[in-house]
């Protein structure tokens, strides 16, 4: 797991002698005293374990400190709720917000350890998809260092998104058992124990006030313990609680069975409910549908509203305020299920009326929606609710109820009635989870500017029509710590050297760079850091897959989740393409080029698959023709992580962001990429198109269909087949990969994949193939001539400060949750 090629860190903090003699000290103590080693016989990980106690230890007073005086000033927080948060190593992200990463570098220097391998060391805690889980990370960086009182709420998956392993070109899973050698980062907190309750019946029982309450009688019930993880903010400003559920049966082994001699059976109830927190879904933006899923979704929210709620009770003497005390965030559907969940604790736990707790659950919720592709959006088949929830279906059905008599009263008729409903009721009655989301919440964002438009026009036309305009948007960010900072120090040198180390606070000043965009000596230093940061990449790349690349290359790179709609697809058929070019006219002037993709499909995900092996054949063909002279390599790293895009975006001159226009909701890959000076090729999607506005078109490489021209096309219907014959060099590509020139084993593997594209190219591949191979002998001749080369890339640096998740939270903060970050 030591594959941290990192070079040094940032000179921010300047520690004296006494400090680091202090921290090594501590380091020693822990290690001898918690992780039972000795300094002459400890291995990495030991010295990783010493190391992060450490630094946990320099956390601890100040998160008492910081959520002491947040309880006394009595401010309101955030609860961000999500079934993910993909965060990745902490060791370095803590040292690096503490300002301790130059104490410990020498600390441990001085015991003949180095920093980076110990930080090496450090299991990825992969609690997510993708970019979903990814923004929750970044977000919860960014409220503690804007100092936003915040809780993150997910559950603690003993298992994170599998691990990829590529076999014979084909992805195989692996789980990923990343606590096996022990957290350092979380607290078990014992006490902090909710009662998550499924199934049962529910009866309506009169108290001895006289009044009427329904009273769930559960069929199960099952424990949900709290686990804390500390996140530390920019200068330690403050320290915010992740606090992630894990599944405990209440009553762990059936002891009259298990005397009996049936020591299995005596077990499985324990099995049954603790599955709950196995395993993290690793489907993203797939119809999962499954049982267990909604037995997740309801743990977590079940988990963290009840915990919301003793929370603020502790303070208040009701919960009529509650929304003036928090703000819950909705990440997606997948916590839908609190909407229901709030009214039902408010009303037959807490006594409260229906309008009163519809008005607080409404001012208290909001609710992000982070893509619009049909096959992702989330619903539950009635009866499996009934049976699970039987009382929240009951509330569904009022909400709904009430909710339809407001949109008739303002004239809605039977079809907005029928587009509006809670229910589905056109294949088998539904639960519409985007539909409870949004009437349950004050407001709802998008993540990017053309996909909040698209939300309003497309999807939720209806219901914004009809519940009066509560859509916003809200662009997504990244935290600059993570993906700048951290990832590059290298380049984050050269640029506090030049424009001041005020830039590691306001990230504003990088448009200071612009002018440096025309001095030669500055882009060459640029270019310097490109240059030193591929050549560790070339090491990684050469010692995970055996390829050797040239670093002088061009390093072209594809990054993110494998899905038709990303189109990676389209990407390999122009690599294709090229290499036939390339071998047509050996002699002609080709850049070197490399091509890197890395990414992981969603395990039932087929034809995802298949464009994996269809990447490894290619890749495996054209990186062995000796008559390229090695002018074009393909590499596919497996197990795409943090970590591993930590390596990657550093090195990478390309991006690729090349999805079908209007079905990206926003991606953030993109401006990892473009602050670290990548030049983008890309499609007016997502994020994109805002990126293309701040770093000007001469800087950008724009191409293919526009989401309204795609939509029109679909309207029309797209003929595959014309536009093929109307491209030679498209059709050059899918003959080559139909008559299987990748895969002479077996010539057929991928004739299925080209028929389908010629029959139904949904994600219009074939539409934008040329406009895509046109842009790419743009990016070649751009490529060189390393004056525009780099003068663009200086200027995407420049023109990005704008995606940092600072910028996203203080929008949040102020339009939403109406919090005051300090
Ligand atoms: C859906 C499902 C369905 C059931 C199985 C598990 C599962 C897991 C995740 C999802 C939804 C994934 C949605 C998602 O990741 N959207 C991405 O969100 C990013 C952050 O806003 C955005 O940048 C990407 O464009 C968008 O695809």
């Amino acid at each position: 797991m030591n594959d941290s090629p990192s070079p040094a860190s940032l000179r921010i903090d300047a520690p004296d002698a006494a400090a680091i003699e202090e921290f090594r000290e501590s380091i020693l103590a822990k290690l001898v005293y918690q992780v039972g080693g000795r300094p002459e016989r400890a291995s990495p990980r030991d010295w990783f374990i010493a190391t992060a106690l450490a630094a946990r230890d320099h956390i601890v007073d100040d998160w008492r400190r910081t959520n002491d005086q947040t309880r006394a000033e009595d401010r309101k927080g955030v609860c961000y709720l999500s079934m993910e948060f993909l965060i990745g190593r902490l060791l370095t992200d803590a040292l690096g917000n503490l300002g301790l990463t130059e104490t410990a570098r020498q600390a441990l220097a001085g015991l003949g350890v180095d920093l980076d391998a110990v930080a090496g060391q450090e299991a990825d805690a992969a609690l997510g998809n993708g970019g979903l889980g990814r923004l929750a990370a970044c977000f919860m960086e960014s409220m503690a260092s804007i100092g936003v009182p915040a809780y993150g709420y997910g559950i603690r998956y003993e298992n994170g998104l599998f691990r990829q392993i590529i076999a014979g070109g084909l992805q195989h899973e692996v789980p990923e058992d990343w606590l096996a050698l022990g957290n350092p980062w979380e607290f078990e907190r014992s006490s902090l124990v909710y009662e998550i309750r499924f199934g049962g019946h529910v009866r309506s029982e009169v108290s001895v006030d006289g009044s009427t309450r329904m009273v769930w009688h559960a069929g199960e019930i099952v424990n949900a313990l709290a686990y804390d993880t500390p996140v530390v903010g920019w200068r330690g400003k403050r320290i915010n609680t992740l606090r992630l559920w894990s599944a405990r049966a209440t009553d762990p082994l059936h002891l009259s069975e298990f005397n009996r001699g049936d020591h299995v059976g005596a077990q499985a109830a324990r099995m049954r409910a603790e599955a709950i927190s196995r395993v993290l879904y690793p489907g993203d933006e797939t119809e999962a549908g499954q049982e267990l899923r909604l037995r997740q979704e309801y743990f977590f929210a079940s988990a963290s509203l009840q915990d919301i709620i003793r929370r603020h009770l502790s303070r208040h003497a009701g919960l009529g305020n509650l929304a003036d005390r928090v703000a819950v965030q909705l990440n997606d559907t997948h916590p839908a299920i609190g909407v229901a969940e709030l009214m039902r604790l408010l009303m037959d736990v807490h006594g409260m009326d229906w309008d009163a707790a519809w008005a607080v659950t409404q001012a208290t919720f909001s609710y992000t929606n982070h893509t619009l592709l049909p096959e992702a959006l989330e619903t539950w088949p009635v009866p499996m609710m009934e049976r699970l929830l039987p009382r929240h279906m009951q509330i569904i059905y009022l909400i709904n109820a009430r909710h339809l008599d407001t949109a008739r009263a303002r004239g809605a008729g039977d079809a907005l009635l029928s587009s509006v409903s809670l229910i589905d009721e056109r294949h088998g009655r539904r639960v519409r989870m985007g539909h409870l989301a949004f009437v349950g919440s004050h407001r709802i964002n998008g993540v990017s500017a053309l996909h909040s438009q698209l939300m309003r026009d497309t999807v939720f036309a209806d219901l914004n029509q009809v519940c009066g305009d509560r859509i916003t948007n809200k662009t997504n960010g990244i935290t600059f710590r993570r993906w700048l900072h951290r990832a590059n120090p290298g380049l984050t040198h050269l640029l506090t050297d030049t424009i001041g180390p005020e830039l590691l606070d306001d990230p504003e000043r990088l448009e200071h760079l612009v002018p440096l965009a025309e001095d030669a000596g500055f882009r060459q230093r640029f270019a310097a850091q490109r240059r030193a940061a591929k050549e560790r990449l070339t090491g990684v790349i050469a010692t995970r897959i055996g390829l050797k690349v040239d670093p002088d290359a061009l390093f072209d790179v594809q990054i993110k989740r494998i899905h038709e709609y990303k189109r990676q697809l389209l990407n390999v058929v122009q690599t294709v393409a090229l290499y036939n070019a390339m071998r047509a006219r050996p002699t002609g002037h080709w850049i070197p080029r490399v091509k890197i993709f890395a990414g992981k499909a969603a395990p039932s995900y087929h034809q995802a698959k298949l464009i994996i092996r269809l990447t490894n054949d290619v890749a495996a063909t054209i990186n062995e023709d000796p008559t390229l002279r090695g002018t074009l390599k393909v590499a596919f790293l497996p197990n795409y992580n943090v970590s591993l895009a930590e390596m990657i975006i550093p090195a990478a001159d390309l991006s690729e962001q090349i999805s079908t226009a209007g079905l990206e909701a926003s991606g953030t890959g993109n401006m990892k990429l473009a602050l670290n000076g990548a030049l983008t090729i890309g499609t007016l999607d997502g994020a994109n198109v805002e990126i293309d506005e701040r770093v000007g078109r001469d800087n950008i490489f724009i191409f293919g269909l526009t989401a309204a021209e795609v939509a029109e096309r679909k309207r029309a219907g797209f003929d595959a087949r014309l536009a093929v014959a109307a491209s030679p060099e498209l059709r050059g590509a899918l003959d080559a990969i139909a008559s299987g020139v990748f895969s002479p084993g077996e010539p057929d593997r991928y004739r299925g994949l080209v028929e389908s594209l010629l029959h139904d190219d949904r994600y219009l591949v074939t539409a934008d193939f040329d406009a895509y191979h046109a842009r790419q002998r743009d990016v070649a001749t751009c490529w060189s001539k390393p004056e525009s080369w780099w003068r663009s890339a200086v200027l995407n640096t420049a023109h990005v400060s704008w995606f940092s998740s600072d910028r996203t939270i203080r929008d949040y903060a102020e339009d939403i949750w109406k919090v005051t970050p300090r």
